[in-house]
């Protein structure tokens, strides 16, 4: 049994997210979690919303609410619809909370300490007609790096570039549109990046099993242009954490607050000291997790996130993390997904163009979305999500072979020999051969799940699936019953137990769809198959069960086209 450490990137408070962001982070991490925990590891999985920074005072001001209140708001919605969604955070905190105040200062203070931060005497933009400092994200212009005419000021969405807003060209106020902006004076400080950058170097060198989009993502910002820059790590904002040293004040930082990025991924780790055990009592033992000093020597963390986050978790957090001069863990691998695209474009927030999570859950189960998120993540390219596509998918892959594989098996049984598990005899060469190929790939499945390689792993699991309906196929228990009961008998007896093993080898991937296949079988024997040959005896003659309800209804035509269109764009 090994400890792992699992973050999903953290949500941005201000609206629901989009499948894109779901399947780019929160999901896959959930996928991974679920498998981790049945392995019989511990596991520690936080996620939390990201409530800092001017998207979030912008949209309470939309909603017409103080900003607290808008975050209290939207976290509980947040949490709600991923509860929902079948995410096993064991914590999914707030990167607004008292213990992230508290952490967020500490660190700023050590790498003070260590000589990590400078004060910048620096000319910001101000926009005139909307009587504020503009934050970077609100400058809107044209990338000097790629061209791209939509980049913001913290980073072009194009090229992926961390930018400073005063290197875009032409630029304007995305909050009015505005060009009648100025420059004013302002102090910031400013993590020195660039004097750790041996350090981080080495670092990243050493890592040779990351996914390549990780590493070069990393390598490249590493060795931009002159090397890596120095960030600014405060923000003349009213909202966020205020700028102190530890405890103490931060004197001529007053009235300034912490960037957003900066405190974001101290989260992970303020959410980590924020579980509560069993009973509700905070879990003194968070730091083990989190410190070398203190045990998490021994911890495998894994990271989960779009590629646009890359840049910040591994360079701008390890930064923090080095500087620090304090035992940190610090990530052991990182997987990061392409973009998800919708029907031939973007999934856009603004224009609600595409499915967001709420929607997803009010038109069908959770299981019907990760099945086809999960065995279509954006791992080796940018994936697409198109209503033909997911119909495709739900209805052969879940319908007519897991569900009707469960359907069909169940329904026989009871008919011939009632809802109880069947004895029979011996198991013939059939059945053998089929034993072998499940072990085969069950191991196989192990070997792509331990990888972190989502969309191998889906494809195994249905291979799994398809076995047992190839089985059924050419075993034909409904004519073997006319000549030889006791054989038929032992088919069904396997049948049912493959039912069993299918649940728990499903359940990272469609985890509700596992508990009413292991509910129908009256059994909560979630035990992995070291072997397959004695996890398929674990159901023995004489044992209870039910005809689980359809698993999987068919998405029809209609549905399809009806929901193509609802989705299309300009939500209200
Ligand atoms: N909230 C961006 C995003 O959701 C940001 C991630 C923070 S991870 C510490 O894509
Ligand atoms: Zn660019």
């Amino acid at each position: 049994m090994a400890r792992h450490l699992i973050t999903s990137a953290i949500p941005y408070i201000n609206g629901i997210k989009h499948l894109g962001n779901l399947v780019g982070s929160q999901l896959p991490a959930d996928l991974s979690a679920r498998y981790l925990r049945q392995r019989g590891h511990e596991v520690m999985f936080i996620c939390a919303t990201d409530e800092h920074g001017t998207p979030a005072e912008l949209a309470a001001k939309k909603a017409g609410k103080p900003v607290a209140e808008y975050c209290a708001e939207m976290h509980a919605t947040q949490a709600g619809i991923a509860q929902n969604f079948g995410l096993s955070f064991d914590h999914f905190g707030r990167s607004s909370s008292e213990r992230n105040h508290v952490l967020t200062q500490h660190f700023a203070g050590k790498l003070d300490e260590n000589g990590y931060v400078s004060e910048v005497e620096e000319r910001q933009v101000y926009s005139i007609d909307d009587g504020r400092f503009l934050p970077d994200r609100y400058i809107e212009g044209t990338c000097p790096n790629c061209g791209y005419d939509k980049a913001r000021g913290d980073q072009c969405e194009n090229c992926t570039k961390q930018l400073d807003p005063t290197d875009l060209i032409d630029p304007r106020s995305a909050i009015s549109g505005s060009t009648n902006l100025e420059v004013r004076a302002t102090k910031h400080l400013y993590l020195r990046q660039r004097t750790l950058r041996p350090e981080l170097e080495a670092w990243i060198d050493s890592k040779n099993d990351w996914p390549i989009l990780t590493t070069s993502i990393a390598k490249k910002w590493l060795n931009d242009g002159d090397g890596l820059q120095d960030r600014g790590i405060t923000r003349d904002l009213d909202w966020g954490i205020p700028v102190k040293k530890g405890e103490k004040p931060w004197p001529g930082m007053e009235g300034k607050v912490f960037y957003v990025w900066f405190d974001a991924p101290i989260e992970y780790i303020a959410g980590t000291a924020e579980c509560t055990d069993a009973r509700g009592e905070p879990d003194a033992a968070w730091r083990r997790w989190w410190r070398l000093d203190e045990g998490a020597d021994d911890v495998t963390y894994t990271q989960f996130m779009g590629k646009d986050n890359v840049p910040f978790h591994t360079l701008s957090f390890p930064a923090t993390i080095i500087g620090s001069g304090e035992p940190w863990k610090l990530v052991d691998y990182i997987k990061s997904f392409n973009y998800l695209t919708y029907d031939g474009g973007q999934f856009s927030t603004s224009q609600g163009r595409g499915v967001f999570m709420d929607q997803a859950l009010s038109i069908l189960p959770a299981d019907y979305w990760r099945w086809w998120l999960l065995s279509h993540a954006p791992e080796s390219g940018d994936a697409e999500f198109t209503w033909d596509n997911f119909q495709q998918s739900v209805n052969k892959d879940l319908a007519d072979v897991l569900g009707n594989f469960v359907s069909r098996i169940t329904k026989f049984c009871r008919s011939k020999f009632g809802e109880v598990v069947p004895q029979g005899g011996e198991y013939g060469p059939e059945e053998l051969a089929l034993i072998d190929a499940i072990d085969a790939r069950v191991r196989a499945y192990e070997g792509f799940m331990d990888r972190m390689e989502v969309r191998k792993s889906a494809s195994e699991l249905r291979a799994i699936w398809v076995l047992g309906n190839e089985y059924l196929q050419s075993a034909a228990p409904w004519t073997t019953i006319k000549t030889d009961e006791v054989r038929a008998a032992m088919q069904v007896r396997l049948g049912l137990n493959l039912i069993r093993l299918y649940a728990v080898l499903s359940a990272p991937f469609i985890p509700f769809a596992a508990d009413t296949m292991l509910a129908g079988m009256q059994t909560d024997d979630r035990a992995w198959p070291m072997d397959a040959r004695s996890a398929l005896e674990t159901l023995p003659a004489g044992h209870a069960f039910t005809v689980p309800e359809v698993l999987f209804a068919k998405i029809s035509d209609e549905q399809r086209d009806e929901w193509q269109e609802r989705f299309k764009g300009i939500r209200t």
